[in-house]
């Protein structure tokens, strides 16, 4: 399986988030990508590749036009303020507040389009956002021309952005930009499996009323787990997407045969529905060592998630999304794509 990869992931460093009551370095760091990268390399996956440049067509079909207008804008708009550090919001237009009302500051358009603190900007962000965008696109079209799988070792991830806001260290939804891109390529149907610890709140809110792509979701119950406010097993849907999402909450500890059960269940339900190609937003912060999740999945689990996956027998793209045991996560990456693979 080819793996596409971009070094400019790594401007997106020393970035701060509120832990507990405290500012803290964020556990979304550099290091990930690269030890992913290394673990491929290293286990001979396939060629690692850098992305082709795209333009944000295929972005402005799932995000809201002054959204991704504003994206790059962010640190100039900061910087222009008089400010040092992280670019973070602090204020929401939550319910009883007016959201239709586009504010003109840089603290209020950052809390405008975002829905936490969760997602900051130092000086490489937007860069780094560009060419995670790019090298979705990239490994999308590699499936599109034919190979069975590609892995978008993409940085930061993607799956808590919506159509018009970020969050959760998001801020391009990859995996929804790849699943639309397929549709625009003529695919019928995509089915997007999110293994993520975390439910993928942005992708569920962009595909909510469509029957064209599936979402499912296994993932921390959002009673007692970010992001809290959306994955309860009661959304299924609406309107044209009725009975096309399907979340799959589970308690905290769950391990391999709570968890492999619910991705049995979500197989079935994918394979029913028949798509031409699959997207997996692939997070491995599901394991036992995660140092922000509750899971207790093993190393040696992670081969057999692949191996499921490939049983579909279906074009699959694999888009990275979390995993935060640093020092583990190119080895359970990694692992799920050579289970994928069957070596
Ligand atoms: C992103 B992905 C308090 C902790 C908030 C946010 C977790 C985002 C996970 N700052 N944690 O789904 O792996
Ligand atoms: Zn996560």
């Amino acid at each position: 399986m080819k793996t596409i990869y971009s070094p400019l992931h790594a401007g997106h460093s020393g970035t701060m988030e509120l832990v507990g009551g405290s500012i803290v370095p964020g556990f979304e760091m550099p290091s990930r990508a690269e030890y992913i990268r290394a673990r491929a390399e290293s286990e001979r996956l396939g060629p690692i590749l850098p992305p082709a440049e795209h333009g944000m067509e295929a972005a402005a079909r799932v995000h809201a036009r002054d959204y991704l207008d504003f994206l790059p804008t962010v640190w100039r708009l900061w910087t222009e303020s008089g400010r040092e550090g992280s670019a973070l919001p602090y204020t929401w237009p939550i319910r009883g507040l007016r959201a239709d009302v586009r504010p003109q500051t840089i603290d209020a358009l950052l809390g405008f389009y975002s829905f936490d603190g969760g997602a900051p900007f130092v000086g490489g962000t937007w860069t780094a956002i560009k060419s995670s965008y790019d090298v979705a696109l990239t490994a999308a079209a590699l499936v599109q021309g034919g190979e069975r799988s590609a892995f978008a070792l993409c940085r930061p991830p993607g799956h808590h952005a919506g159509d018009r806001f970020m969050g959760g260290y998001c801020y391009i939804n990859n995996a929804a930009v790849a699943a639309q891109w397929y549709r625009d390529q003529g695919a019928k149907r995509v089915s997007i499996l999110d293994v993520d610890y975390h439910h993928g709140n942005g992708t569920q809110q962009i595909f909510y009323a469509r029957g064209d792509v599936q979402v499912l979701n296994l993932h921390g119950d959002p009673m007692t787990e970010y992001p809290f406010f959306l994955g309860h097993a009661d959304e299924t849907g609406e309107g044209e997407g009725a009975g096309v999402n399907v979340n799959y909450p589970m308690p905290l500890d769950t391990g391999w045969d709570r968890w492999s059960a619910a991705l049995e269940d979500a197989c079935r339900k994918l394979a029913a529905y028949r798509p031409e190609v699959v997207v997996v937003s692939l997070g491995v912060d599901t394991f036992e060592k995660d140092p922000i999740s509750k899971f207790k999945l093993k190393t040696e689990d992670y081969p057999k998630i692949g191996q499921r996956i490939a049983a579909l027998g279906l074009p699959t793209l694999f888009v990275m999304e979390g995993g935060y045991a640093v020092e583990e996560i190119g080895v359970n990456a990694v692992n799920v794509l050579t289970g994928f693979e069957g070596d």
